[in-house]
C-alpha cells in the first residue's frame, strides 16, 4: 500500500477507526439446520459466557464493542448486573431482539394471529423487551416476525396488516425518547405463501407511519436471489430510514453464513453506499450488526473473520476516488465510472488494515492472535459441564 497518498491513507484509516460492528449473542451458541445441530466444545452455557466470548472478538479486532441480545435466549434475573459484567469485559450490551416465533401459541402467527389473546401475549413480549432495554441501556429494539401464511385463503391479508400496525404502534408508543424500533423484513421462511413483513417496502411503509424512531433493518440474507441490496440501502439512506444491518451471507436463502463469504463484491457495493452517505461512523445512527450462525466452523474465529470482512469491504469502499467517479458520471463515461469503482474493489487493503491494527496496539492478524491466546483451550475445559447454549436457551 506504499503507493497510497498519505492523505488518502489518513482519511481511510480515520473512518475505519470509527467503525463499530455489533456481534450477536446467538453466534456463540450451538446452532444448526433443521437436520442437525452439531455441538461444539467450549460453547457458552449462559449469557455471561456469551458476553465473555464477544469480548474476545472485540479484544482482537478493536471494532466490535457491543453485543446484541435475544430474549428469551438471553433472559437473566438481573440485567443491570449483566450490563455491568459486559462493561467489566470491555463491551456493552447492544440491540435487544424480540422472539415471538418459538411458542406453540404462535403456530398461526404472533402479532398478526387471528386470535386476539395470542396477539396480546405477543405484544406483551415486545413491551417486556422495552422494559429490558431500560435496564440494559440498549438503544434498539429489533423486531423480526415469522408471521405469515402457508396457503391462499388461510387468513385475511389486509386484516393481518391492520393487526401488525396496531402491535407496532403500541410498542412504538412505549419506547423511551432515546430508544428506537428497528423493523426487519424477510421474503419467506417459515411462512411460504405470504410473509406479513416480506420486503423493505412493507417495513418502510410501517416505519413511516409510526414516526422517526422506527427504522428499517436490512438483513442481507432476507431477499430473493438477484435482489439489488445496495439500491435498498441507497433508498433508505436518502429517506433517513436506514436503522441498521443484520450482516450475513447467503448462497440460496437465509443461510446466515459469514458476511462477505459468498459475495464480497456485494458487501463492497453496500458499503460504498454507506461511504457515499458519510455514514460509516456511529454518528450516522446506523447499527452494523452481524446476524450469523456458525454451524460447522469454530465460532469465535468465525465472528472475528466476519468483522474483518466488513472492515475490508469498508476499506475498499473508502478507497473509491469519488472525484474521479463524479466527473466520469457527469461526462457520461460509463466505462470510466465503472473502472473507478473496480479499481478500488481490486485494491488489496489487508496491508493497510494490518498497519492500522498495529497503530491501535492490536495484533495485525486477529484470527491468529486469538488462536495463540489459549482462550479456546481454557473455555473447552472450563465449560465442559452443563448445558451448552443454543437456539432455545
Ligand atoms: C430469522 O431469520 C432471524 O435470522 C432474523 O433475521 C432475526 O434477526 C434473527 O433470526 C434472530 O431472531
Ligand atoms: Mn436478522
Amino acid at each position: 500500500m506504499t503507493d497510497l497518498a498519505a492523505s488518502t491513507r489518513e482519511r481511510v484509516t480515520r473512518a475505519l477507526r470509527e467503525q463499530r460492528i455489533e456481534t450477536a449473542s446467538w453466534a456463540y451458541g450451538n446452532s444448526g439446520t433443521r437436520f442437525k445441530v452439531f455441538p461444539q466444545e467450549g460453547v457458552p452455557r449462559d449469557p455471561y459466557e456469551k458476553i465473555a466470548d464477544a469480548a474476545m472478538v472485540h479484544r482482537f479486532t478493536g471494532a466490535a464493542p457491543t453485543v446484541s441480545l435475544h430474549i428469551p435466549w438471553d433472559r437473566v434475573d438481573d440485567y443491570a448486573d449483566l450490563a455491568a459484567y459486559a462493561a467489566q469485559q470491555g463491551v456493552a450490551l447492544g440491540a435487544i431482539n424480540a422472539n415471538v416465533f418459538q411458542d406453540n401459541d404462535y403456530r398461526l402467527g404472533s402479532v398478526t394471529n387471528p386470535d386476539p389473546g395470542v396477539r396480546r401475549k405477543a405484544i406483551g413480549h415486545l413491551l417486556e423487551c422495552v422494559d429490558i432495554m431500560d435496564r440494559t441501556g440498549s438503544r434498539d429494539l429489533k423486531l423480526w416476525f415469522s408471521d405469515g401464511l402457508n396457503y391462499p385463503g388461510q387468513d385475511n391479508i389486509r386484516d393481518r396488516q391492520d393487526r401488525l400496525a396496531e402491535a407496532l404502534r403500541e410498542t412504538y408508543d412505549r419506547l423511551g425518547p432515546d430508544q428506537r424500533m428497528l423493523l426487519e423484513y424477510k421474503l419467506f421462511e417459515p411462512a411460504f405463501y405470504v410473509t406479513d413483513v416480506p420486503d423493505w417496502g412493507t417495513a418502510y411503509a410501517h416505519c413511516l407511519s409510526l414516526g422517526e424512531r422506527a427504522q428499517v433493518v436490512i438483513d442481507t440474507g432476507h431477499h430473493a436471489p438477484g435482489t439489488n441490496i445496495e439500491f435498498i440501502v441507497a433508498f433508505l439512506l436518502r429517506a433517513g430510514k436506514l436503522g441498521g444491518f443484520d450482516f450475513n451471507s447467503r448462497f440460496y436463502a437465509d443461510d446466515d453464513l459469514m458476511v462477505g463469504a459468498a459475495d464480497p463484491f456485494q458487501l463492497f457495493r453496500i458499503m460504498f453506499e454507506i461511504v457515499q452517505a458519510d455514514a460509516v461512523g456511529p454518528a450516522s445512527g446506523i447499527a452494523f450488526m452481524l446476524d450469523q450462525c456458525h454451524n460447522i466452523e469454530p465460532k469465535i474465529p468465525a465472528v472475528i473473520r466476519s468483522v474483518l470482512n466488513v472492515q475490508e469491504a469498508t476499506a475498499k469502499a473508502l478507497l473509491v476516488d469519488t472525484a474521479a467517479l463524479a466527473s466520469a458520471q457527469a461526462a457520461g463515461d460509463v466505462l470510466g465510472a465503472n473502472a473507478v469503482l473496480m479499481d478500488a474493489y481490486h485494491t488489496d487493503v489487508r496491508p493497510l488494515l494490518r498497519d492500522l491494527r498495529a497503530d491501535q496496539g492490536l495484533d495485525p492478524d486477529p484470527v491468529a492472535a486469538y488462536q495463540r491466546s489459549g482462550y479456546f483451550e481454557r473455555i473447552r475445559t472450563e465449560r465442559a459441564g452443563g448445558d451448552a447454549a443454543g437456539w432455545g436457551a
